[in-house]
């Protein structure tokens, strides 16, 4: 796969070089071009923003530089067909989610536009939909001061989903959302630590009741944290083990859907 990301402030995209990804850039499996917005300037003070049109605070990024910079990503890009993706973070933009993660796993081509200010001039998002997919997303629900951190996340999660990135592909599997629920806790050596025991089960050895206890872990965890989960969670053909865990947490299962049931207050832990 072949990422390209324009941005400001390049080095904030250094720890691309690191870990998991920074190994798949050595292996050939990604190729990845971080380029400077600002070498696309023609000024002598290589200006990329300017005040907003219609008064307000800030400033805006000026269109030129942006499409002189989308423009040589559209073309440098050997051997691919069709268009590339452009994703742009943005606070109002779709939610990243790991649906979308794996969608753009399938893809040769992404490109990334961090805006900085108060955004880009939105003219530039609609003229770069000539050469791109144009995908506005975002993060999550809380403020940045621009797109690279939400480029470094979603780089890393799309990342990990190429083949041959993740050294054990089981462990994409098992993990969080995969399946719309929360993962169960984790346990390693020693068995007592600070007077904290590890569950008893986890040493038994019997692993159809590890399977079950991690199960309702999972279970316990999203009605506790993420009960959005769970409410959206298909329990239409669960098996008996994963129906009587919920009963006891609480849920019956309506039309396919856990539903809380109403009676005893939560108790508490
Ligand atoms: C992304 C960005 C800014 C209003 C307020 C602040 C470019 N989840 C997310 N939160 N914020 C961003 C994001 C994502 N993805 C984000 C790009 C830019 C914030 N800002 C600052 C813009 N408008 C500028």
């Amino acid at each position: 796969m072949r990422i390209d990301v324009v941005s400001i402030f390049p080095e904030y995209l250094a720890p691309l070089e690191l870990s998991l990804i920074g190994k798949a850039r050595q292996d050939g499996i990604l190729d990845l071009h971080v380029h400077d917005l600002r070498s696309f300037t023609t000024d002598r003070h290589r200006t990329v923003d300017d005040t907003p049109y219609g008064g307000g605070a800030g400033m805006v990024m000026k269109p030129e530089p942006w499409s002189q910079a989308l423009a040589a990503v559209a073309e440098a890009r050997p051997g691919h067909r069709g268009k590339p993706v452009l994703i742009v973070p943005s606070p109002a933009g779709e939610r990243f989610t790991q649906a979308l993660a794996h969608e753009l796993a399938g893809e040769e081509h992404l490109a990334f536009a961090c805006g900085r200010y108060e955004g880009i001039d939105e003219r530039v998002i609609e003229w770069a939909g000539e050469h791109f997919d144009v995908r506005p997303v975002s993060l999550g629900d809380y403020v940045l001061n621009g797109g690279e951190v939400a480029v470094l996340a979603m780089v890393e999660a799309v990342g990990r989903l190429l083949p041959g990135v993740v050294g054990n592909p089981e462990s994409l599997v098992e993990e969080s959302h995969s399946d719309g629920l929360l993962e169960y806790p984790v346990y390693t050596k020693p068995a007592v630590w600070r007077d904290r025991e590890v569950p008893a089960v986890l040493l038994s050895g019997n692993h159809g009741k590890i399977a079950q206890w991690r199960r309702h872990e999972q279970f316990r965890r999203t009605s506790e944290r993420r009960p959005d989960l769970l409410e959206a969670f298909d329990a239409g053909k669960l098996p008996r083990a994963d129906r009587s865990a919920l009963q006891e947490l609480g849920y019956d299962i309506v039309d396919g859907r856990p539903v809380r049931r109403p009676g005893k207050a939560e108790s508490a832990g």
